[in-house]
């Protein structure tokens, strides 16, 4: 508060959005995005298939009634549902050993022998979220479908991974403009698994709590660059660290084709970059390494002005606010 002259103050105008402060508030970051509802949208390859819309309802209902600290709902898949994941793992799974980065092979090796993964079964968020505990600290929620860039970017402050449970329609298994279990399950959890990625993913979230609009539009610009379509240099080849390429067998070839435009990850340039969420991206942005693109990020994420800074006490799962005016 500042005070101008005798009785006349002036009450700063920078009005700090709500955010969460202990992982329990998590439950109220549930702002949902409809557009690629197969409800709504005609366009969405289950938008005629009652059978399958009736099937996201029951799912998106268990999410929307899920509350921290409760057990992750277990899903029974129909075989069909089996049947679309087997198609994509056992697709994915040749094409990975040359076009992953080595964190994801390595988590992915990891889930194959503790966690149940392959293809015959679609691995259930509950024993997912226990696996990933144990490895970064990082947890699962469930969440109904496409959420807000806002609530999305908090919950990673927390080392929480909003996941959606549903599975892409069986009409499109090579490419889904929507997450759904396959990207979850295959692009971002093995990922997750890695330290120094869970380290950079709480660190984009840290950043994004209280930002203004545009900042929030500017990070989850980056965290699509970076954490879902990202390219990495490793031993002078390029290779994949994004999730949305590392569960989409076509644009994961696609990408590391000579067809799309290359840029070096540079966060000052990228998160002023447009994109589309429809089809391959035409674009993508390539880190020299995991170290540079922290380093960028956290340069990045340090210009962002804000009232206050805020740090993670892992002990209460909670945040402690810095330098409050
Ligand atoms: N295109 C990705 C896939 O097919 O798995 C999903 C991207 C979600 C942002
Ligand atoms: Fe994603």
């Amino acid at each position: 508060l500042k005070r101008v002259a005798d009785g006349v103050r002036i009450i700063p105008d920078e009005k700090v959005p709500w955010f969460p402060r202990k992982i329990r508030d998590l439950d109220k970051c549930n702002l949902l995005i409809t557009k690629y509802d197969p409800d709504i949208d005609q366009d969405h390859p289950g938008f005629s298939d009652a059978e399958y819309r009736k099937r996201r309802c029951f799912i998106a209902e268990l999410a929307a009634n899920f509350k921290q600290g409760d057990p992750l709902p277990r899903v029974e898949y129909t075989p069909e549902e089996v049947a679309t994941w087997r198609e994509v793992y056992r697709n994915l799974r040749t094409i990975y050993p040359d076009r992953a980065c080595k964190q994801f092979l390595d988590g992915l090796l990891q889930l194959e022998r503790e966690c149940g993964y392959g293809e015959d079964s679609i691995p259930q968020l509950r024993d997912v979220s226990a696996f990933l505990k144990e490895k970064t600290g990082f947890q699962l929620r469930p969440v109904a479908g496409l959420l807000s860039a806002r609530d999305f970017l908090a919950s990673l402050a927390f080392r929480v991974f909003q996941c959606t449970q549903y599975i892409r329609h069986a009409s499109s298994p090579m490419h889904s403009p929507e997450p759904d279990c396959c990207h979850e399950l295959l692009g971002h959890v093995p990922m997750l698994a890695d330290k120094e990625f869970a380290q950079f993913s709480q660190e984009i979230g840290l950043a994004s709590l209280g930002a203004s609009d545009e900042d929030i539009e500017r990070l989850s610009t980056l965290y699509w660059f970076t954490v879902e379509f990202g390219l990495c240099k490793q031993n002078g080849t390029v290779k994949a660290y994004g999730a949305g390429l590392l569960s989409s067998y076509g644009e994961l070839i696609y990408a590391l084709s000579n067809e799309p435009e290359y840029k070096p990850f540079n966060p000052e340039e990228t998160a002023f970059q447009p994109y589309q969420d429809q089809t391959f991206q035409s674009v993508y942005f390539v880190s020299e390494s995991f170290e540079d693109a922290k380093i960028k990020m956290r340069r990045y994420s340090s210009s962002i002005q804000r009232p206050f800074s805020v740090r993670y006490d892992p002990f209460t799962c909670s945040l402690e606010l810095l330098d409050q005016p």
